[in-house]
């Protein structure tokens, strides 16, 4: 028969078929969190329009305050996820505490955590922008999450992923059988399955990191960083510089094309000594994501998956992408 296509609810179903012990809520939860991407998306989309049109300024053309997207986003997705009825509280890394779903609205045993818009100096510059998500099963008693419900290692995740609003909008996810990469077709408004099971290069030819950091890094990482620029390195010539400044679109090339991003710890601001990104709501989803594909993320030293959060907003230094070049990083890392 022809094929129109693989959406995503169809393609949880059919491995939710697979599994006997699956409920349909983490494909209710999934679902939700497409519709807020295509919200956000939609936003995204007329950000260039915004001076144009004339809704500059705190009110816009029908009388409605004005919010930066970021804000925007994060104020879709909680309330959108609020609505799902399977999650007992979320996490943003906008926002300081975890935020539970009121009494009134049915409550459920997932937990959800997100950065509603990584890469957002980047909005206003027309750069390409994301949606990080991570998601966790329940595990103190009762029917109220607490904060210890969030603070987990990257491996006891059920399903992590992104949507990348770029070219076109991407919803690459897994739920710890491969990665799969979906595409919006915007004349449908569905994502159809564009990239079933997604794998990273052993070895990369990129290499992505701030380099205007170089005068506060310690002489390992410089060390690091000069093996991919040599010749002595598995590539044999230097690997290319590419740095967007988005996490979600830096980390999604080096998916597709190989390589390695890395944002090490660094002297630049005495209150975030372990650099600059976040272990829940970044280091952890993306981490879980490139071991699907066969790749690998560290701090540096530990698999960034088998780090425990100490706190909800907790930073970490990250290397993430083709294994080989993962693991070499670490090793001039320890040495
Ligand atoms: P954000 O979530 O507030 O956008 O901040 C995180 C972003 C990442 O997307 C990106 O990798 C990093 O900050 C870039 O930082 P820098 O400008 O220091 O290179
Ligand atoms: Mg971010």
């Amino acid at each position: 028969m022809e094929s129109f296509g693989i959406t995503v609810t169809e393609h949880l179903l059919i491995h939710q078929k697979e599994n006997p012990y699956a409920t349909g809520q983490l494909t209710r939860l999934i679902t939700e969190l497409i519709f807020s991407a295509k919200i956000i998306e939609r936003e995204v989309r007329k950000a260039g329009l915004v001076d144009i049109l004339g809704m500059t300024g705190d009110v816009n053309i029908q009388g409605e305050k004005v919010r930066k997207l970021d804000v925007f986003a994060n104020q879709v997705l909680i309330y959108r996820m609020q609505r799902s009825g399977v999650i007992c509280a979320v996490s943003s890394e906008e926002n300081a505490d975890i935020i539970e779903v009121p009494d009134d609205l049915p409550k459920g045993s997932y937990l959800i955590i997100f950065d509603p818009l990584d890469g957002s100096t980047n909005i206003d510059v027309n750069v390409n922008i994301g949606t990080i998500f991570s998601i966790y099963r329940k595990i103190t008693e009762g029917t109220e999450c607490a904060t210890e419900d969030f603070l987990r290692k990257g491996y006891e995740q059920v399903s992590a992923g992104y949507f990348l609003y770029g070219t076109s909008t991407m919803l690459v996810y897994t739920t710890g059988e491969g990665v799969h990469g979906f595409t919006l077709d915007p004349s449908v408004g569905e994502f159809l399955l564009s990239h079933p099971n997604i794998t990273i290069r052993e070895t990369g030819r990129t290499y992505s990191i701030n380099e205007s950091n170089l005068m506060y890094w310690d002489e390992r990482i410089k060390k690091a960083v000069n093996y991919f620029k040599s010749s002595e390195n598995l590539r044999g010539k230097p690997y290319n510089a590419r740095y967007i400044g988005s996490l979600v679109a830096d980390f999604h090339r080096n998916l597709f094309d190989g390589g390695i991003f890395m944002y090490p710890a660094d002297k630049k601001d005495p209150s975030k000594p372990k650099g600059k990104l976040r272990l829940l709501c970044e280091a952890a989803p993306l981490s879980f994501v490139v071991e699907q594909a066969g790749g690998a993320a560290t701090d540096g030293k530990q698999r960034i998956l088998d780090i425990k959060a100490e706190s909800l907003h907790v930073r970490t230094p990250l290397f993430i992408g083709s294994k080989k070049d993962v693991e070499m990083a670490t090793k001039i890392m320890t040495e």
